[in-house]
């Protein structure tokens, strides 16, 4: 492949930061690969692109929103016409195997789809007022400028949940991507030039948090700031946010588990935690960590899980035989590491000893195993209740339906929950007792779709979920009343008279 140079994209223009600086983007499956580089930005690139965005922002917000919509829809096209390329390049960047890296491509053309429909569906609301001489609207208004920081998992498809409802409300949009995956940002944004976007509606400034992301944060000229990464970092937006009076809407990380009930379709339950816990490596927010069991059954699903953990295809995700690729880089394996040596310090009994794979070809790559063990659940764990962004995966046996839910609640987290079950009393009880903002009935906890909200709760989110829900986050809803009479009545029977 040929390397891709990557630059800013400001006011309709390719630039290179004003900094001069630029950094690598290698591949997580074979680390000398160099893919290609994209500019460190630093607070004046973050600035340019701000101001162009604020410039951009009073004839964007008056185009009709129809217009706004055909610039999405001509987006579409482009994503579908250039879905394979796309896909491989997620995968050779971000590591994830390639019908993942096609799902990711496939999910934001869905957004986009979407996004772009919506335009001639009714949107904001007429409504009665007390005075029958008076009409009564909810309408909704743009915020203005944008800032979307998204993370490398879902290197496409993230993006689009935040961008499009921006833009198709009237705001402009300055995009931060991920430090991991500058390439598929920049693929992306070459198809926003291709679709005619008008300069300055949609600006990107590649580089790191401490310098991009932050001065995105901190620059007066962004009203908004939509944030889907750590918990740490999204923490860090909400106070920084707060001391600002600026908005913003979070989604954080996840400790999220498959509740298998003593009536689960074994089948069921051994697939869906099998694809909650290792699909993209367990480095979705919605993957599951842990899966809470009912003892009855505990036996029998441990050892088909685990013989089908045994059994998973590691390597290189361009083969399509390839279940797991690699984690993304050496901070992930390190993270998996520690985990995996704090379960066994707090006493787990390890099932799968996980570690670094450096057979042959896999030694270039940030490869590693399941890690499965069986552990009984301690409010005080940090294994159990912090999220590993990895195929570290807790087994945790439980003897009840009500201590299932507790376990389940008992994390900082409220993103994702799966319950495999037959029976809709244990299930309608599970929906009704567990923090979570995503659910499922005999599915794993993975796998969203885009016209459906996705957030979390506690620690998972601010409850501002993005792809479907975010238009509520960018747009501010307004009151606004009209008088057709001829003379002044107030409502709630307040005298309009003056003497
Ligand atoms: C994420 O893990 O950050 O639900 C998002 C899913 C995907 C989105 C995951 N559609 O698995």
């Amino acid at each position: 492949m040929k390397p891709i140079e990557a630059l800013n994209l400001i006011r309709g223009q390719w630039q290179e930061s004003v900094s001069g600086n630029r950094f690598q983007s290698y591949n997580p499956a074979d680390t000398r690969e160099i893919l290609g580089t994209a500019p460190r930005s630093t607070p004046d690139d973050v600035d340019k692109a701000v101001t162009a965005a604020r410039e951009a922002f009073d004839t964007w917000r008056r185009t009709s929103r129809i217009k706004r919509g055909e610039y999405i829809d001509q987006l579409a096209q482009l994503i579908k016409r250039d879905l394979n390329a796309l896909a491989e390049l997620v995968t050779r960047e971000c590591g994830k195997p390639i019908n993942e890296g096609r799902a990711d491509v496939v999910e934001a053309l869905h957004m986009a789809q979407y996004v772009a429909g919506m335009v001639r569906m009714p949107h904001g609301e007429i409504i009665d007022s007390e005075i029958a001489e008076k009409d009564a609207y909810i309408l909704r208004k743009p915020k203005g400028v944008v800032a979307c920081i998204t993370p490398w998992n879902f290197p496409v498809a993230i993006p689009l949940w935040t961008i499009l409802p921006s833009l198709l409300e009237g705001n402009t949009v300055v995009f931060k991507p991920s430090e991991d995956t500058p390439l598929c940002a920049h693929r992306l944004a070459e198809l926003f030039v291709e679709a005619g976007f008008p300069p300055g509606v949609f600006n990107v400034v590649h580089g790191y948090g401490e310098d991009a992301g932050d001065a995105l944060v901190h620059h007066p000229g962004v009203d908004v700031v939509v944030f889907t990464g750590s918990y740490a970092v999204g923490r860090y937006i909400e106070q920084e946010c707060a001391k600002q009076h600026k908005f913003c809407a979070v989604e954080m990380g996840g400790k999220n588990a498959v509740i298998v009930l003593d009536d689960a379709n074994l089948d069921i339950a051994v697939h869906a935690a099998i694809l909650s816990a290792f699909k993209t490596s367990g480095q979705r927010c919605v993957s599951s960590n842990r899966i809470i069991v009912h003892e009855k059954i505990e036996p029998e699903f441990t050892r088909r899980f685990v013989e089908t953990a045994r059994m998973i295809k590691i390597g290189n995700g361009l083969d399509p035989d390839v279940f797991m690729g690699p984690l993304i880089n050496e901070q992930g394996v390190q993270k998996y590491l520690h985990h995996n040596q704090k379960a066994i310090e707090e006493g787990a009994e390890v099932l799968l000893p996980g570690g670094l794979l450096k057979e042959g070809e896999l030694q270039y790559g940030h490869f590693v195993a399941p890690f499965v063990y069986r552990m009984r659940h301690r409010s005080d764990s940090f294994v159990l209740r912090e999220e590993a962004f990895s195929p570290h995966v807790a087994i945790i046996p439980v003897s009840s339906l009500e201590e299932a839910v507790f376990v389940y609640n008992d994390t900082p987290y409220g993103l994702a929950m799966a319950v495999i079950t037959e029976d809709y009393r244990k299930w309608r009880y599970v929906r009704d007792n567990c923090e979570f903002g995503v659910g499922y009935v005999n599915l794993p906890s993975i796998g969203a779709e885009v016209h459906l909200p996705f957030g979390g709760v506690k620690g998972s989110g601010n409850g501002h979920p993005s792809a479907s829900a975010l238009f509520d986050a960018v747009t501010h809803k307004v009151a606004f009343t009209v008088n057709h009479g001829t003379e002044i009545k107030m409502a709630q029977g307040l005298s309009a008279k003056i003497r």
